[in-house]
């Protein structure tokens, strides 16, 4: 009894805008599910974020389409659950992946909160938000009754959990039934199996590198699927690795070794078949942003399909004495609160301090992006 666990798949994301960018996102999933066929798994799981949007492109519409009729040809069963990517956070909103009812695809929903494959049970439940948790652990404890009539048993979830990501999580290690075989999970980029319970809890990772911060991890662990073996007592997973269309390069440079870090890079992306995307870092000694800009625009901007420049020189200000002033100075958070007092809102003067965070490291994607969730929760109450 096999199956594949995959997630995060981000169809319909132009990453820097960029065409060719979408495109790789595309073509990633339309890799990952002719592998997915070659290895004749019983089913496949979805654990969320099919989508980047709850309004996707028609590219990416058709794109899922395809992927998932293919499956039904090849009888595959594919069960998804809705991501926080492809909801908007209103009451009774309906997530994209209902178009591919009639193409086989299984939704696991408040509605049908489960479904048995071959004597494998496999519930779950869509994203929930921090503020709709509380009904989020009933429903587990609802799902895990039922669940007990079966052998093995499955549990599909798209959350963050306090022991991967302590600021952001919306549930807790403790919340999550331990009764389960296989946990699978989406929403986390990276991928993590752990030992859980009576059985694993994993998340598949993205199938892309959708936030340049997933590179570490993609050059460590690479990117794909698990295949999953729930025959015998534990479960055994196999990393699947999906080739990128691209390399996406992040390169941290002294400025003081500029030249030949610079000859050095360029020549590594002569020899790329694919023009990477390219994240640089120039840091240390005393230099003008603009010159900088130029010559690192000038060498790389035909060879690379985006290039990102960050640049940080070291702050010489002999007017500034650093050990003169009060360290409250820089609690830039409590003089944020301060500012937002009338509000008399915590979460207000958090959003700003975290906009504030983002916005100086230039993650402006990241900044909307959390603004567009803040709302968006906002309105749901
Ligand atoms: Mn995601």
């Amino acid at each position: 009894m096999q199956f594949i666990h995959m997630a995060d798949t981000h169809l319909g994301y132009r990453q820097y805008g960029l065409s060719q960018r979408e495109n790789d996102f595309l073509n990633v999933f339309n890799n990952a599910i002719n592998e997915a066929i070659n290895e004749r798994p019983d089913f496949i799981i979805h654990s969320g974020d099919l989508f980047e949007y709850s309004r996707p492109p028609t590219k990416a519409l058709l794109t899922a389409q395809d992927g998932i009729s293919r499956l039904k040809k090849q009888k595959i069963p594919i069960y998804a659950i809705a991501g926080n990517h492809d909801i908007v956070m209103k009451k009774n909103s309906i997530p994209p992946q209902i178009l591919y009812k009639d193409f086989g695809l299984k939704i696991i929903s408040p509605k049908n909160p489960y479904f048995i494959e071959k004597d494998v049970f496999i519930g779950g439940a869509p994203y929930s938000s921090s503020y709709t948790s509380k009904h989020l652990v009933e429903r587990l404890q609802t799902i895990e009754k039922v669940s007990s009539d079966y052998k093995k048993t499955i549990l599909v979830l798209h959350q963050g959990i306090d022991r991967y990501m302590p600021y952001e999580y919306e549930i807790k290690i403790g919340e999550i039934p331990q009764t389960f075989n296989y946990c699978a999970f989406g929403h986390i980029h990276e991928r993590i199996v752990d030992d859980f319970g009576k059985g694993k809890l994993a998340y598949p990772g993205s199938t892309e590198i959708w936030r340049s911060n997933e590179v570490e991890g993609y050059k460590k662990n690479g990117k794909g699927f698990y295949l999953v073996d729930i025959s015998g007592d534990l479960p055994e997973i196999e990393k699947i690795d999906i080739k990128l269309p691209r390399e996406f390069l992040k390169e941290t440079i002294q400025y003081i070794q500029l030249q030949e870090e610079i000859i050095r890079i360029n020549d590594f992306i002569m020899k790329l078949k694919e023009k990477p995307i390219l994240n640089i870092t120039v840091t240390g000694g005393n230099f003008s942003r603009s010159e900088v800009y130029e010559i690192i625009n000038q060498t790389f901007s035909n060879n690379c399909l985006s290039v990102r420049s960050k640049y940080l020189p070291d702050i010489i200000d002999e007017n500034l004495d650093i050990n003169n002033i009060k360290k409250d100075t820089f609690n830039i958070k409590r003089m944020i609160k301060e500012h937002l007092k009338d509000f008399n809102n915590e979460k207000v003067s958090n959003l700003a301090t975290e906009l504030y965070k983002e916005m100086s490291e230039g993650n402006f994607d990241k900044a909307e992006d959390m603004t567009k969730k803040f709302y968006e929760e906002l309105n749901d109450n």
